[in-house]
């Protein structure tokens, strides 16, 4: 049989099946590959011990396409970040953060700014304008509202499978229950749904692929308390191509390995003080630079 590992729970892999079927696995054969564990998110062949009890054994996984620790899953499609707009404020460094592990994986990144109605003077302009120039899917919702107007989003969450972070408070809880009204499937399933989630009380201790409906399967994490980009992620020589908006100057440096911190006729430092990238941005680069480079292996 083949399925897809949707929940990894204390040693038991649970397998979703094309049909919809359900097969609570352990994982004891040898794999191919020796040194893999089973990730949520993983495509596996198993064998059915009960077929009355629905529990079987993982006997293989299938290559990857991607793969996470933070959260533990593999094979997502995109990634959705979200913060709030106001209350919290958003850290923007952590963000920065998220935005660059993402692309060194090759994950693309939807950026999510929830409550929306807290929004005060150009908040909402300058976030959009300094992540859309990051190359990223900017949305505005107010996911608490009385009538949260989320077509577009889910539009771009369809058929695929978002890993989805933030810190805690912004609405990630109240965002997936929004989403799980109107589910196709029996009106059971949405109880079972909302009642897991939680209303606002949710909190995440395993990875877990929720089926919302109509192709909209988001894995739920625990936030992302101890975000580190670390050597493995990048050299700090090629960082800056996890900037986009630095990419029209790069090119302009006086020196060919410009590290565009306190550099002789850096391009990209004098676009900072132009205004032309915002200071944000480049502090988040210069904070990552400086702790790649303190991490250097000796
Ligand atoms: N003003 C406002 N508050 C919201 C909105 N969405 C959620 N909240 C509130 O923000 C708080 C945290 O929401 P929750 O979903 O638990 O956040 P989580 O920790 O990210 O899962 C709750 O009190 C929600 O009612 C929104 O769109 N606007
Ligand atoms: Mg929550
Ligand atoms: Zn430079």
């Amino acid at each position: 049989m083949e399925g897809k590992i949707v929940k990894a729970l204390s040693g038991f892999y649970y397998v979703r099946t094309a049909n919809k079927a359900l097969y609570e696995c352990k994982a004891k054969g040898a794999f191919r590959n020796e040194n893999i564990t089973p990730l949520v998110g993983d495509d596996v062949t198993f064998d059915v011990i009960s077929e009355f009890e629905k529990t079987g054994n993982v006997t293989d996984i299938k290559p990857r396409k991607n793969s996470l620790i933070r959260p533990a899953v593999a094979n997502v499609d995109q990634a959705m970040v979200v913060f709030a707009v106001r209350t919290p404020n958003p850290n923007l460094s952590t963000l920065d953060r998220f935005l660059v592990l993402m692309q060194k994986q090759n994950i693309e990144t939807i950026i999510v700014f929830n409550k929306k109605d807290l929004a005060k003077g150009d908040d909402i302009k300058n976030l959009r304008k300094t992540y859309k120039n990051a190359g990223c899917k900017v949305f505005f919702i107010a996911a608490g509202g009385d009538k949260p107007n989320l077509f577009f989003l889910k539009q771009k969450l369809r058929n695929k499978i978002t890993v989805m972070a933030g810190p805690s408070g912004v609405g990630k809880s109240t965002l997936l229950n929004t989403l799980a009204y109107g589910k196709s499937d029996e009106q059971a399933a949405v109880g079972s749904i909302s009642s897991k989630i939680g209303r606002g009380k949710h909190t995440t201790r395993h990875n877990e692929i929720f089926d919302l409906g109509k192709g909209i399967k988001i894995v739920d994490t625990p936030g992302f308390t101890s975000l580190l980009v670390d050597e493995n992620d990048f050299a700090k020589e090629e960082l800056y191509t996890a900037f986009p908006e630095f990419a029209p100057y790069v090119g302009q440096c006086k020196f060919k390995d410009c590290s565009h911190i306190k550099a002789r006729d850096c391009a990209v430092e004098k676009a900072v003080a132009d205004g032309n990238i915002p200071q944000t941005r480049y502090n988040s680069y210069k904070a990552i630079y400086e702790e790649l480079k303190a991490k250097k292996k000796y």
